[in-house]
């Protein structure tokens, strides 16, 4: 990034920001590419970011319907954690914490990565077995999570009250690593860099259809600015993918549901980590602007509307008021959906498709921001080998025939 002094930027912003320059292109579509990426969120971007920079391979293009970092990259509460149950999941989230950990400096782009805690709350004795189990599965596989008493969980974030509540607190799981990142940031810093290595990045582009040959391999897109041919195409559309492979003739076993968020007016820095109960569906963490930041549990019905049922914010709220009473006064100021794409295991789809040339990374479903630079990573090394990673060998779509489920549902953290 150019350097500015604080008074520099004061003289632009005041000119009304000439001198500014876009921090990448806008092109129009070229009619053949090496590959291209549907999808312009944090997923699809760092996907062609890593294309690009560790491949060689930089004739792409990110084809995105909206604006990029539109999508759930920019809903979600941005929660970062790598404590999930089986060694598989651990190896991928830790492959994803270890990239966020020097994300900023290798895109030279400030992500706001902040590493401020991940306490998950046990409140009954089920509650307790299940996050004792995963603290300890963790530790086996190299990954820090800890075991805290309430009173200690109570000393690492003050605000939480602990006994004579509905839930009473009985204990809590503690990811210290874990935190939370600035969302858009992350969309920019990888189209930055993407751009920077030759990728197109191209807005306000729809993927209509998907063109296969006459040997079933992929051929290219229609878009809504064209066809555009390819024989190496990724799809990392989020809620949207089963409506993209079936183009294609593939069906996904996902199903799609809104996700809600909210969040309060800005106050001082008053709440020092990130909360999860899982049992009483909320999650809260403070944005650096000031605004908690506070998330629901799924719709209970399917939809593509980008928005959900009010009855399920509002039993957030309850939840978060009951476990922090200092927050009752506090005003919302808005609340948004995003959609979700939940697979039956609750553990993604990395990999090949049936169809030659057609590659899937979905299923993230309410979990993926956490993700984002070692989904990329991985998925960038799949298309360039046509193989799976070995980290991601097990994500297959194929699991879903063959039984052999990465069942992490309990690790979801979020009620769906
Ligand atoms: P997206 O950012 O959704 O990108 C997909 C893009 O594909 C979109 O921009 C869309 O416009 C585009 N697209 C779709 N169809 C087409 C088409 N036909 N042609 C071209 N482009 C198309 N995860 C966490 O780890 N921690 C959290 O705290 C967390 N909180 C969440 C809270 C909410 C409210 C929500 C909604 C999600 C949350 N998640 C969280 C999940 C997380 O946001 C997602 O898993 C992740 O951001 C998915 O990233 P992505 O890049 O795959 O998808
Ligand atoms: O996966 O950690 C998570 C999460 C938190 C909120 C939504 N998803």
């Amino acid at each position: 990034m150019t350097p500015f002094s604080a008074l520099s930027l004061l003289r632009m912003g005041l000119r009304g920001q000439r001198g500014w320059q876009p921090q990448w292109r806008s092109p129009d579509p070229k009619s053949y590419y090496d590959a291209i990426i549907v999808g312009g969120g944090g997923h699809g971007l760092g996907t062609a970011y890593y294309l690009a920079r560790e491949h060689g391979i930089t004739n792409v293009a990110v084809l995105e319907k909206s604006w990029i970092g539109g999508g759930n990259t920019g809903r979600n509460t941005t929660i970062i954690r790598s404590n999930y149950l089986f060694a598989e999941s651990a190896a991928l989230y830790d492959h994803a914490l270890k990239l966020w950990e020097g994300l900023s400096q290798a895109l030279n782009y400030n992500l706001m990565f902040s590493q401020r805690g991940v306490l998950m709350l046990a409140h009954t004795v089920h509650d307790m077995q299940v996050s004792q189990r995963h603290v300890h599965a963790n530790r086996a596989a190299g990954v820090d999570n800890e075991w805290l008493s309430p009173a200690e969980a109570h000393a690492f974030c003050p605000p939480l009250k602990i006994d004579d509540i509905r839930y009473p607190v009985l204990g809590a799981a503690l990811q210290r690593r874990g935190g939370t990142a600035r969302h858009d940031a992350v969309a920019w810093g990888y189209a930055r860099g993407a751009d920077a290595l030759g990728v197109d990045i191209i807005e306000n582009c729809e993927v209509t259809g998907i063109r296969l040959g006459p040997s079933g391999a992929v051929e290219g897109v229609d878009t809504t600015r064209g066809p555009i041919r390819t024989q190496r195409l990724g799809v990392v559309a989020a809620g949207h993918s089963s409506v993209i492979l079936r183009m294609a003739g593939v069906r996904l076993p996902l199903e799609s549901y809104p996700l809600q968020a909210l969040v309060s007016e800005p106050v001082k820095p008053v709440f020092p980590c990130v909360v999860m109960s899982n049992t009483i569906h909320a999650y809260i963490s403070q944005s650096d602007k000031g605004e908690l930041v506070i998330g629901a549990g799924t719709d209970a019905y399917t939809s593509y509307t980008q928005r959900g049922a009010l009855h399920i914010p509002s039993h957030a709220l309850e939840a978060i008021c009951e476990l922090f009473p200092m927050f009752r006064r506090l005003r919302m100021l808005r609340n948004w959906g995003g959609i979700v794409d939940v697979s039956p295991d609750r553990s993604p789809i990395i990999g090949r498709t049936p169809v030659p040339g057609l590659y899937v990374n979905c299923g993230w479903g309410t979990g993926g921001f956490k993700a984002t630079p070692g989904s990329a990573h991985l998925f960038a090394w799949t298309m360039a080998h046509d193989e799976p990673h070995p980290i991601n060998a097990p994500f297959t779509l194929e699991r879903f025939r063959d039984g052999t489920l990465i069942d992490e549902a309990a690790a979801a953290a979020v009620a769906h």
